[in-house]
């Protein structure tokens, strides 16, 4: 006997994100996951993409980590409400822990929620979490041969970032291959080249980013 427990899974996940995303539209939130390897800079990326659009927007943002909770202080220093939510070993988000993080912020306030998911290319690529877009962040030291290697969340992602574009002399990165490699997987993706910790690149993200959230 085979048992797929897969299919169940990701069905409860989805009911689950349905009704998140009604809640979101609902309140004219719009609501980010941004997928990338761990130390890719998802944290830097978020805390150039508050700078770029606090004086827009009202901003919160959900962290998920394995444990502690070093990203969500990091985004509370800067005056931004966040939530931090531990896996304890999971190696992605799922709708029921956003919903329980949803439960404490204050929707109707908000216009943008930036969550960041685990640090992981394959797992979350799977959960919907409600979110109107997935966005994923590569950084140049993993290497430009990532969208051959770890296609399904090139895929499901509706922007590329390519983050550290200041560490390319350093290291050996193909950008037109990986440019072409993202394009084959998925044409409609923008690519944003971007350096999180230097602003470099950061206001082109944050224009796509603000014309979304405008649209809710
Ligand atoms: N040179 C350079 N370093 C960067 C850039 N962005 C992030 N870093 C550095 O990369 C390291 C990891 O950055 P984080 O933003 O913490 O990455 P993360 O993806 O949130 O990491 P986890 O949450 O631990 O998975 C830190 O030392 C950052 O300072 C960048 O654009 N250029
Ligand atoms: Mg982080």
């Amino acid at each position: 006997m085979r048992i797929d427990m897969h299919k169940p899974i990701l069905e409860k996940n989805d009911a689950i994100a349905a009704e998140l995303r009604r809640r979101f539209a609902e309140d004219h939130v719009y609501v980010v996951d941004l997928l990338a390897s761990p130390g890719s800079g998802k944290t830097s990326t978020i805390l150039a993409t508050i700078d770029a659009l606090r004086d827009e927007f009202n901003i919160a943002v959900i962290e998920g980590d394995i444990a502690s909770s070093v990203d969500a202080e990091k985004i509370k220093a800067q005056g931004i409400p966040a939530v931090q939510i531990n896996t304890g070993g999971a190696c992605h988000l799922e709708s029921a822990m956003l919903k329980r993080a949803i439960d404490v912020l204050d929707l109707e306030r908000l216009d943008l929620i930036i969550v960041e998911n685990v640090g992981n290319l394959v797992c979350p690529t799977d959960f919907d979490l409600g979110e109107n877009s997935k966005v994923m962040i590569l950084s140049v030291p993993e290497g430009d041969d990532k969208p051959l290697k770890y296609p399904g969340v090139f895929q499901v992602s509706d922007a590329v970032i390519l983050n550290k574009i200041d560490t390319m002399p350093v290291f050996d990165f193909d950008r037109d291959a990986f440019c072409a490699a993202v394009r084959d997987l998925n044409p409609k993706a923008p690519i944003f080249p971007i350096a999180a910790t230097k602003g470099d690149g950061v206001e082109e993200w944050a224009s796509w980013l603000a014309e979304r959230v405008h649209s809710v």
